[in-house]
């Protein structure tokens, strides 16, 4: 019995390598060449091609390779009533903190400022801002959410999280629902997005939303470029509401060469980087999902079709 891998993004070799090292009875099919689609129990599946999943008798699971599962539902023809699971890797969890710390810390310390001085050889003393003064708010909290407080509360960062529905967390504030949304806006100078991306959240990041943030605050987005309305971000940077905003996600990817992002004095942008997944790494968690689901058992990080992750 097999997986099928489906993927442009990720090495079919590193993954065959790393499952077969789990347990070597596992068969790798690499579509489009798979040849016998009655043995596949599983598909690993990144931006697999509309339609591509069905004709699989055998099919038990559906396993994303990464941590969101958007790329899954844009298939009008899924498979109906096959499981479908998120990645939650700890290598991939570890590089998205790593990434999003790495941009508040360069916004809080104004790393922006420091290097345009530098650009004109000047000397000048940017002084830090003392860490309670830049209120940092995440836009969801799941596992990658939760790390990331986590790691910015020990620097010293307040720290408010949001969710759809109510979430306790230790020494991080919580917020959920429309009322919610509004108050972590008005409390974040440096708002961070990490949330799934489904009917509710796509264009969530807009005019509306960039006013109810503080005069000042800054954009950290690494969830979907399509949370965020792209010309609203640029008008609220240029009429100096925002101070600017740092993404790795966008609504075309690659960002098109003439896209104004690209050039823009106060927006970074990095080429969807933040977490990648590294197969030797989440193998186990495949293998794991898949004998799971041929003892007739929910795989892990089962994903709820009806709310989209
Ligand atoms: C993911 C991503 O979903 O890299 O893991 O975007």
């Amino acid at each position: 019995m097999s997986i099928l891998f489906i993927s442009k993004a990720d090495s079919p070799t590193e993954w065959q390598q790393a499952l077969a090292s789990l347990d070597p009875e596992i068969g790798f099919q690499v579509w489009p060449d798979s040849r016998k689609p009655e043995d596949i129990e599983a598909a690993l599946v990144w931006k697999h091609p509309p339609g591509a999943l069905l004709g699989l008798p055998n099919l038990k699971l559906i396993q994303s390779l990464g941590a969101g599962v958007d790329h899954i539902f844009m298939d009008p023809r899924l498979p109906k009533n096959v499981p479908i699971a998120r990645l939650v890797d700890s290598e991939l969890t570890r590089q998205m903190v790593e990434y999003v710390v790495l941009a508040v810390l360069s916004r809080h310390r104004r790393l922006d400022l420091i290097r345009g001085a530098q650009l004109l050889r000047d000397w000048q003393v940017i002084p830090p801002v003392p860490i309670s003064c830049s209120r940092v708010g995440i836009l969801g909290f799941g596992e990658i959410g939760r790390a990331t407080g986590n790691s910015l509360v020990n620097l010293g960062f307040k720290v408010a999280s949001w969710t759809r529905t109510p979430h306790t967390v230790g020494a991080v504030t919580s917020y959920h629902g429309p009322e919610g949304f509004t108050s972590l806006l008005e409390k974040s100078d440096i708002l961070i997005c990490l949330l799934p991306l489904t009917a509710k959240t796509r264009g969530l990041l807009n005019a509306e939303a960039f006013a109810t943030l503080p005069t000042d605050a800054y954009v950290i987005n690494v969830a979907r470029g399509a949370h965020l309305i792209e010309q609203d971000l640029l008008a609220a940077i240029d009429n100096g509401h925002l101070s600017g905003a740092w993404l790795d996600v966008f609504d075309a990817e690659p960002l098109p060469s003439n896209h104004p992002f690209w050039a823009h004095p106060k927006i970074v942008v990095t080429p969807h980087l933040a977490g990648l997944t590294v197969a030797s790494s989440a193998a186990s968690q495949v293998v794991h999902n898949l004998q799971l689901v041929r003892i007739g058992k929910p795989p892990q990080n089962l994903v709820d079709p009806t709310v989209g992750y």
